[in-house]
C-alpha cells in the first residue's frame, strides 16, 4: 500500500497546478476564486516546499545508509533571506535516481503561476525576509548552506528560531528608529516543525558530589551530578536547503525554546497562578529575539542563556544521530565534525566534555581527545570589543558545572604550556582562559582554541593577523598547522544568477552554457575575457548595467517617495557608488560621507567661481552616492553617522543649483532581498575599512560578480580579489595595515595634521555651516581632530580623494575601459565561489565526503 500510494513530486505545469489549487482550497482553507498574492505565494511555497520535504526525506535516507562522516555547522545567525525563488532555481525535477533533472523548475512554475492568473515576480514579493543575522557572518552561514547542498556533503546547520529576525530600519527625521521584526505574522512555508524532537535543556541549580569524591585534588575530574535548577525544552525546527543541480537537500536545524510541561504545583496550590504561569513564559523568552550587535560584545546573561540553549539542543541531537549506528566512542571524530562560527558555540565545546564524562563516565583525557578531534573553529573579527568574554560570576550561577569542566580544561592546558615552556610565566598567564583581575572572565576564543584541532581567518591577511595580534601566543604553542586560512566565498546561484537573471542569460548565452553550467564551474567565465574588447558584447553588457540602475532608482523611488533622477534615459551617464554593510566607525561610512562633502564644496565653488554646469561636468561628472545599512541600537556613533549622511542628503539633493549632477541617498532597511536589487546596480561600491579591520568582507565578492568595480583598501579578501582580477581593475588606495600602529601612535602624541581637504570639510560639519546642524556632528568631527582619529580617516583622506578622482575620469572618459575592466572582474571572480571555499573546509579541515546517488 505505501508504495502504491507514493507521494510524487510534481514534475510538470499541470501538476504544479494542481498541487497549488490543492493547497489553496486545503491547507490554506480559501477557495481559489479568493486568493490574492499573499495565498498565491503560500500555495506555491507549500507546492514547492511538498518537493523538497520529498528529496529531503530521501537525502536523509540515503545519508543515513551510508552512514558517513558529517559535518555540522553551528552558528547563532543564518541571514537567509527570501527561500522561494531560490528553492525555484535549485528546483530538481527528477525522481532520486542518477542525474538531476536539466528541466527549469523556475520557468514551469512561474508558467504555473501564470496560467493560475499570477505574476511570480507580485508572488515572489510576499515573501518576508528571513533575516536571522546581523550582517557578514550570518550571510556567510547562509551561503555555506548552499554551497553544502549543492556539493552533496552530508552537512547540517544548527541555529535558533527567533520569532523576531535584525530589526526593521525606519528612517525618522533622518535618524535611525529600530521597529521589530516579526516575521513569522503568516504560517512560515519553509519550516517543518517537528514537535516530536525536544531536547531538555537546564540552567542554574547546584553541583553535588558524594563525600567520597570531594578530595579537592581531582574533583571535577570524577563524574558529578549537576542538579539543574530550571528546565525548558528545545523544539526543532527544520528548514530544507536544496542543492543546485543535485539531488540532495540537507537541513538547517533551528530550535525554538518553549516551557516544560512540569508546573509549579507548590506555587499553583498557594494560590499563585499567575506566577507560576510567569516562569513558564520566560522560557519562551530565550529564543524571542536575536541579539542586534555586530562586531561589539554586551555580556547579557539571556545572550548566555541563548548560546547554552542552541549548543546543548544541537549536540544531544548529534549525539542521538550518533548513538543509532552503536559505534564506540572513539569513534567519534570519525564521525563528526563541528565547525564553530565565531566563539559564539563555544559552550558546546564544554557540553560534549561534560557529556562524555558526567554522563557516558569516559575517562578525562580519553573525553578530551575526542573533543578537540571533533571541534574546528572560525574567527571572523579581531575588533577587541567584539571578541567574547563571560564574568566568572554570571557564568557559574548559569552553568555551575560547566565553570569546573572550564577550570581543569584550563589547568591541564596551563600545565602543557608549563612544561613546554618551563620558564615563560608570563606566557602562562597571558593564555590562561581565565582573565585575572577585579572581576574575573572566561576568554570565549582562548576556549575555542584549545578545544579544537584547527583555527582558521575569513582571508588572507586576517588569518596572518590573527597569528601576530591577538592570538600570537597560541601560534607560537601550537606552532603554524593548526592555524590555516579559508578565504571567504558566496553563492553564485543567489548572487548572480537570482539577483541578476540578465547578467545572467548574457553569460549562458556568450559561454553556450545550456543549463547555467558555470554556476558549478565559475572558471568557466574566464572564457569571458576574450569579449572585453568587443564592441558589441561591451553593448550588451553596458545595457544589462544600465537596466539594473533603473531598477535601483525605481526601488528608491518607491521607498523614499522622493523622485532621484528627472531624465531616466540619462542614467548611462551617472556613476553608481554604493557602500551598503553594517554602519561601522571602522568601515569607515563616515570616511565616505566626508567624500561627498567635499565634492558638493568643490562643485559650489566652481559654480560660485561662474563655472557653467558643463564645465562642473568636466571635473566632476554625473553621479549618485547610495548608503545603505543598519547600526547597532546602542551604537551612538554609528547612529550619528547616519544623522550625517542624511542630512548631507537633505542639503545636496535640495540644491537646485547642481542639475541632478550629484545626489546622496540613504536607502532605509538594508537587508538580503534589497542588497539583490542594490549590488547589480552599482558602477563602484565602496571597501575602505582601516587597513586590518575588517576579516573579509563579503559583499566586496559579489559586487564584482556582478561587473561593479571597487574601491578599496588593502583589507580583507580586497587582497585576494586584486590578485584574483588584477590590479588595474580595483581602485586600491592608502596607508597599509603594517603602517596602522604608528599611525595611531602618532596620533596619539599630536604628530599628525589634518590634510587641508578635510579641515574644509570637517568645519562645514559643526556649528551653524551648512552641514553643522547646531553643532550635532561634533563628536564625529572631535573623534577625529582631537581624539586620536583611531579609525585614521585623516591619514587616508587625500589618498581616497585621489582614487575617486581616478575613478570619475576612467568612468567619463574611457567607457570601454571602464567595461572592460568590469568584464575582467567577472571573467576572474570564480575563485570566490563558497562552493570552493566549502570543497577547502571539507578537504583540510573536516575531512568528509560528498554523498551522491
Ligand atoms: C559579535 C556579536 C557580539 C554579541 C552580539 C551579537 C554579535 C554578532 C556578531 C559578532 C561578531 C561579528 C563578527 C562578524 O560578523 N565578522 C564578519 O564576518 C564576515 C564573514 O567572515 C566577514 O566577511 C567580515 O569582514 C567580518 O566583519
Amino acid at each position: 500500500i505505501w508504495n502504491k500510494n507514493k507521494v510524487e513530486k510534481f514534475t510538470t505545469v499541470d501538476a504544479f497546478e494542481k498541487r497549488f489549487i490543492d493547497h489553496v482550497e486545503t491547507t490554506l482553507a480559501r477557495s481559489i476564486y479568493n486568493c490574492d498574492d499573499l495565498a498565491a505565494y503560500q500555495a506555491t511555497s507549500n507546492s514547492v516546499r511538498d518537493n523538497l520535504t520529498l528529496d529531503l526525506n530521501k537525502t536523509q535516507q540515503r545519508q543515513t545508509a551510508r552512514d558517513p562522516k558529517r559535518c555540522y555547522y553551528l552558528s547563532l545567525e543564518f541571514l537567509m533571506g527570501r527561500a522561494l525563488d531560490n528553492a525555484l532555481i535549485n528546483l530538481n525535477l527528477n525522481d532520486d535516481k542518477g542525474e538531476p533533472s536539466s528541466t527549469d523548475g523556475r520557468k514551469l512554475v512561474e508558467k504555473g503561476v501564470h496560467d493560475l492568473g499570477f505574476k511570480l515576480e507580485d508572488v515572489l514579493e510576499q515573501e518576508p525576509d528571513a533575516a536571522l543575522g546581523n550582517g557578514g557572518l550570518g550571510r556567510l552561514a547562509a551561503c555555506f548552506v548552499d554551497s553544502m547542498a549543492t556539493g552533496d556533503y552530508p552537512c547540517w546547520g544548527y541555529g535558533l528560531r527567533y520569532q523576531y529576525g535584525i530589526f526593521a530600519q525606519k528612517i525618522i527625521n533622518g535618524y535611525q528608529v529600530e521597529t521589530p521584526d516579526y516575521w513569522l505574522n503568516y504560517s512560515n512555508p519553509w519550516e517543518i516543525e517537528r514537535s516530536e524532537i525536544q531536547v531538555p535543556v537546564s540552567f542554574y541549580g547546584y553541583v553535588s558530589r558524594s563525600d567520597s569524591d570531594s578530595k579537592e585534588d581531582d574533583r571535577t575530574l570524577r563524574p558529578s551530578e549537576w542538579i539543574a535548577g530550571e528546565r525548558v525544552i528545545a523544539v526543532a525546527y527544520d528548514m530544507p536547503i536544496p542543492g543546485f543541480k543535485s539531488n540532495t537537500v540537507n537541513n538547517l536545524r533551528l530550535w525554538g525554546s518553549k516551557p516544560t510541561t512540569e508546573f509549579d504545583f507548590a506555587k499553583f496550590n498557594r494560590g499563585d497562578y499567575q506566577n507560576s504561569l510567569v516562569e513558564q513564559q520566560r522560557a519562551e523568552s530565550i529564543t524571542a529575539v536575536l541579539y542586534p550587535n555586530d562586531n561589539f560584545e554586551q555580556g547579557k546573561e539571556l545572550r548566555l542563556k541563548q548560546q547554552y540553549f542552541w549548543c546543548s539542543a544541537s549536540l544531544h541531537d548529534i549525539i542521538r544521530r550518533f548513538k543509532k549506528s552503536r559505534r564506540p566512542w572513539c569513534e567519534f571524530p570519525d564521525q563528526v565534525a563541528i565547525q564553530l562560527n565565531d566563539t559564539h558555540p563555544t559552550l558546546s565545546v564544554v557540553e560534549l566534555q561534560r557529556i562524555l564524562v558526567d554522563l557516558e563516565h569516559l575517562p578525562w583525557g580519553e573525553a578530551w581527545d575526542i573533543v578537540t578531534k571533533t571541534f574546528s573553529y572560525t574567527n571572523h573579527t579581531v575588533m577587541q570589543e567584539a571578541l567574547e568574554k563571560w564574568p566568572v560570576s554570571l557564568f557559574g550561577r548559569l552553568l555551575p558545572r560547566h565553570l569546573e569542566i572550564i577550570y581543569d580544561i584550563n589547568w591541564f592546558f596551563l600545565q602543557s604550556v608549563e612544561k613546554k615552556f618551563p620558564h615563560d610565566m608570563d606566557l602562562v598567564s597571558r593564555v590562561s582562559i581565565i582573565e585575572e583581575g577585579k572581576d574575573r572572565q572566561i576568554r570565549m576564543a582562548y576556549l575555542a582554541i584549545i578545544g579544537s584541532h584547527k583555527v582558521n581567518g575569513v582571508a588572507e591577511l586576517h588569518s596572518e593577523l590573527i597569528k601576530t595580534t591577538i592570538f600570537k601566543d597560541f601560534a607560537k604553542i601550537y606552532g603554524n598547522d593548526k592555524f590555516i586560512n579559508v578565504t571567504n566565498g558566496i553563492t553564485p546561484r543567489r548572487w548572480l544568477r537570482q539577483a541578476n537573471p540578465e547578467l545572467s542569460s548574457l553569460i549562458s548565452e556568450t559561454l553556450k552554457d545550456k543549463g547555467d553550467e558555470y554556476l558549478l564551474d565559475m572558471s568557466r567565465l574566464t572564457k569571458l575575457s576574450k569579449y572585453a574588447e568587443d564592441k558589441k558584447f561591451l553593448k550588451k553588457w553596458d545595457d544589462v548595467k544600465q537596466k539594473k540602475k533603473l531598477q535601483l532608482i525605481d526601488l528608491v523611488e518607491k521607498l523614499t517617495g522622493h523622485k532621484l533622477v528627472s531624465d531616466r534615459s540619462k542614467i548611462h551617464d551617472v556613476l553608481f557608488d554604493i557602500q551598503v554593510k553594517r554602519i561601522h566607525e571602522y568601515k569607515r561610512q563616515q570616511m565616505n560621507i566626508f567624500g561627498c562633502i567635499w565634492r558638493y564644496l568643490q562643485i559650489k565653488k566652481m559654480l560660485g567661481e561662474g563655472k557653467t554646469i558643463e564645465e562642473v561636468k568636466e571635473i566632476y561628472p554625473a553621479k549618485i552616492s547610495f548608503f545603505g545599512g543598519k547600526s547597532a541600537p546602542g551604537y551612538y556613533m554609528a547612529k550619528l553617522i547616519i544623522k550625517l549622511i542624511n542630512t548631507v542628503a537633505d542639503v545636496i539633493n535640495n540644491d537646485k543649483s547642481l542639475d541632478d549632477i550629484f545626489k546622496v541617498v540613504f536607502i532605509p532597511d538594508y537587508n538580503v532581498s534589497k542588497a539583490e536589487i542594490i549590488i547589480p546596480a552599482s558602477d563602484l561600491s565602496e571597501h575602505i575599512s582601516t587597513a586590518g579591520t575588517e576579516a573579509s568582507g563579503t559583499s566586496n565578492m559579489k559586487f564584482v560578480m556582478n561587473g561593479g568595480l571597487l574601491i578599496g583598501t588593502v583589507d580583507g579578501a580586497n587582497v585576494e580579489i586584486t590578485r584574483e582580477i588584477g590590479e588595474d581593475n580595483i581602485f586600491l588606495f592608502g596607508n597599509l595595515s603594517e603602517n596602522v600602529e604608528e599611525l595611531r601612535f602618532n596620533h596619539r602624541f599630536r604628530k599628525t595634521s589634518l590634510p587641508e581637504s578635510l579641515n574644509e570639510v570637517l568645519k562645514s560639519c559643526v556649528g551653524d555651516a551648512v552641514f553643522g546642524n547646531n553643532d550635532e556632528f561634533r563628536p564625529l568631527v572631535d573623534s577625529i581632530k582631537y581624539q586620536g582619529d583611531y579609525y585614521l580617516v585623516s591619514d587616508d583622506f587625500e589618498s581616497y580623494l585621489g582614487a575617486q578622482k581616478l575613478v570619475d575620469e576612467i568612468y567619463h572618459n574611457n567607457r570601454n575601459e571602464w567595461l572592460k575592466k568590469s568584464i575582467l572582474s567577472v571573467a576572474n571572480v570564480g575563485f570566490f565561489s563558497s562552493d570552493r571555499c566549502i570543497q577547502e573546509y571539507a578537504e583540510t579541515i573536516w575531512n568528509i565526503e560528498p554523498v551522491k546517488v
